[in-house]
């Protein structure tokens, strides 16, 4: 009767003999054969996932004022509205008659470049918005700070259809733009801008 009594407790208490193996080798690792794992340079341009969720400079303009840099003729820059300035905005560019009828959503963050001209030149921007939509404004403008309100702008062109937008500009001498990168929604997002020039 004891001895039965030994018995059971030695059970209940997982002797070897009785208790399950608990780490019973079953966890067959190793068929990770989905094409999920590999992360395939495929961020060339612009347009895949990956750009829009790189982490790119979202550092405040370094200035003067709201500009964040320069960009010279064939350049290309990767870039985002995250922590951009937010001084241009649709009263501004109403003012001084940019697009035709005047774009409006651009309230929030931009980034702005100074592309300055030596001379004469043809100059085709670009501007690529893979992720969300971002719009181009150049704004003619000689003057190391953005412009301002009731201040005279002589030239102002906006290109904000669906998708990336290419801007022609024109010079005769030297001569100042200031690119500005507009997200129509507000929301920050990654961009592509570029500028190929064509002495004349
Ligand atoms: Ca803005």
């Amino acid at each position: 009767m004891y001895a039965i009594f030994v018995l059971g407790l030695l059970a209940c208490q997982g002797f070897p003999w009785f208790g399950k193996n608990p780490d019973d080798p079953e966890e067959s690792q190793g068929d990770d054969s989905s094409g999920t794992g590999g992360d395939n340079g495929d961020d060339s341009s612009g347009t895949s996932s990956g750009f829009c969720s790189k982490k790119l400079d979202s550092s405040t303009p370094g200035g003067p004022d709201c500009v964040t840099d320069t960009i010279a003729c064939g350049q290309s820059i990767q870039g985002t509205t995250r922590g951009g300035s937010s001084v241009l905005n649709d009263d501004l560019y109403d003012s001084w008659f940019c697009g035709y009828p005047a774009p409006s959503g651009y309230d929030g963050s931009e980034r702005v470049y100074i592309l300055d001209l030596d001379g004469a030149y043809d100059i085709q921007v670009n501007l690529d918005s893979p992720c969300k939509e971002v719009d181009l404004l150049a704004i003619h403008f000689e003057s190391e700070r953005c412009p301002y309100e009731n201040v005279p702008i002589s030239e102002c062109e906006a290109a904000w259809k669906d998708g990336s937008d290419h801007q022609m500009l024109y010079t005769d001498r030297a001569y100042r733009f200031f690119l500005v990168v507009e997200s129509r929604s507000g929301d920050p997002t990654n961009f592509e801008l570029s500028v190929d020039c064509t002495a004349l």
